[in-house]
């Protein structure tokens, strides 16, 4: 079996909350010899060509450290000050700056030239994420001629939103030096191909089109998942165990309402807030018998954007919090810290409701994480945002506008009171969904695809 080459912008274990997807991917990396490569987390003075290479539980991690400078221009700036909005279609908060652009490219540059030296004649190559879009041109400009895939975590934008992000031609041609391109949706593939069809129309009106030849590449949706059985395992570990019954006691019998965020503006956090506020405007029988737990802990916190949106959640919060709240009963508790994995689980179980309400996500996995930790006699009920990545797979959850609070707290108030019958059946479908798409069979599906070794499974990009 040829060797797998791993390619994502954070090597594993240097992440605050290691999530699954780390897991997954080491674990298939482990079945088949070869190596990952990233950015270190380190700092040096001038770029560095050389990666260095360790070995971590048993795994390969090659790695090169950046400049301050560049990692601005890569990292914070054009990734997600222009990609991460954009693709995120909040155009209102991409940060435009030219030059971050030079930083972007010569970071990309950089990692190909630490990766060559190690790559072998028939490794396949697996690049993760909107970070490292240029990377196969890069690796091609150096004669190499593997099999290289990218995989997109994160939506592909409309055709609208693309054309706002500067150089995005280039970034539309660094696609189709990919053997294989892997989108999270069907909307996502569709997205992708709505940009061919917008420059046909602009033509047609008499305009010069940009006119993208997309060769062999195969563009394709291949949805993420998690290890649903090993997160049903883990939600009844100890460790979780001593979660559930701490926040049980604690809540008294009270309906626990959960949302589980990196604080991100694209995951609509002051609208959830906004909508259970519309809860327990419109229904008081409920304002004793539920408590909603938001956890969200800080995410790229030196982009002005997330300092914004963590102060628009601190005042959301404490506008409900003096709205409702008694001296023996508070509304909500927001906790801004990570928690390892086994916690997590003993709080999704615990939760009569799981929010998932992100304005725009490229799947969101703790849809998939609450539905594989719930208890199949006393299951909880998911409400779901339609523009996440994982409403095309989950139908049983409640879908959601979440945008429309009203609507939201509805499907909120439905969750609370739901029988027991109907929220089991809808669980059963739920779990079944996230077995098929586990994480295991999403790794391997990409691979067979990439080798070119199997028929692909989704619907494909027509040339
Ligand atoms: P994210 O935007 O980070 O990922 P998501 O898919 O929800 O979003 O993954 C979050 C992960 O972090 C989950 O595994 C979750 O358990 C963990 N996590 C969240 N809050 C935590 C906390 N307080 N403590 C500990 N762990 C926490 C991007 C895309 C998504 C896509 C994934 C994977 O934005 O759309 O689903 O990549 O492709």
């Amino acid at each position: 079996m040829s060797r797998l080459v791993i390619v994502s912008n954070r090597i594993p274990g240097k992440t605050p909350a290691a999530g699954g997807l780390a897991v997954a991917l080491k674990k298939t990396l482990a079945a088949r010899d070869g190596f990952w490569f990233g950015w270190s987390g380190a700092f040096a003075e001038t770029p560095q060509k050389q990666a260095k290479f360790e070995t971590v539980d048993g795994l390969r991690i090659g790695s090169v450290d950046l400049t301050r400078a560049d990692h601005q221009g890569y990292y914070a700036g054009f990734s997600n000050s222009i990609l991460w909005p954009a693709f995120h279609l909040r155009l209102d908060l991409t940060d435009i700056q030219s030059h971050w652009y030079e930083g972007y490219r010569r970071v990309n540059a950089q990692f190909a030239d630490a990766l060559v030296p190690h790559l072998r004649p028939d490794d396949i190559i697996w690049v993760h994420d909107y970070h490292l879009i240029p990377l196969a041109t890069e690796l091609r400009r150096r004669k190499v001629g593997n099999r290289i895939g990218f995989y997109l975590h994160i939506p592909f934008p409309t055709p609208d939103a693309l054309s706002a992000i500067p150089n995005h031609e280039d970034l539309l041609k660094d696609l189709v030096a990919y053997d294989l391109v892997g989108f999270q949706a069907q909307r996502d593939l569709a997205a992708f191909n709505e940009f061919g069809v917008h420059e046909e129309m602009y033509r047609a009106a008499g305009g010069t089109p940009f006119h993208l030849e997309t060769g062999d590449t195969v563009f394709e949706a291949f949805p993420i998942g998690s290890d649903p059985e090993a997160f049903a395992r883990l939600a009844t570990s100890p460790n979780a165990q001593k979660m559930y019954r701490k926040v049980e006691r604690a809540m008294n019998g009270r309906g626990v309402i959960l949302g589980v965020d990196r604080l991100d503006y694209s995951k609509g956090l002051p609208q959830r807030i906004a909508a259970y506020e519309k809860l327990l405007e419109n229904n008081a029988s409920l304002r004793r018998a539920v408590h909603m737990i938001q956890i969200a802990p800080p995410s790229r916190d030196t982009i002005r954007e997330y300092q914004v949106i963590s102060d628009e959640l601190d005042s959301a919060v404490g506008r409900v919090t003096g709205r409702f709240a008694e001296p023996d009963w508070l509304p909500i508790t927001y906790v801004k810290r990570t928690y390892s994995q086994s916690s997590l689980a003993g709080l999704y179980r615990l939760a009569r409701v799981g929010l998932v309400t992100p304005l725009r996500d490229g799947m969101n996995l703790v849809a998939h994480e609450y539905i594989a930790a719930q208890n199949p006699e006393n299951p909880g009920v998911l409400v779901l945002s339609r523009f996440a990545g994982a409403a095309e797979i989950f139908h049983e959850a409640l879908i959601v506008n979440p945008f429309d609070a009203d609507e939201t707290a509805e499907a909120m108030r439905r969750a609370v009171i739901m029988p027991l019958e109907e929220r089991k059946e809808r669980w059963h479908s739920l779990m079944d969904t996230a077995r098929a798409y586990s994480v295991d069979n999403w790794a391997d599906s990409f691979l067979a695809a990439l080798a070119g070794d199997a028929p692909s499974s989704g619907d494909t990009a027509g040339g």
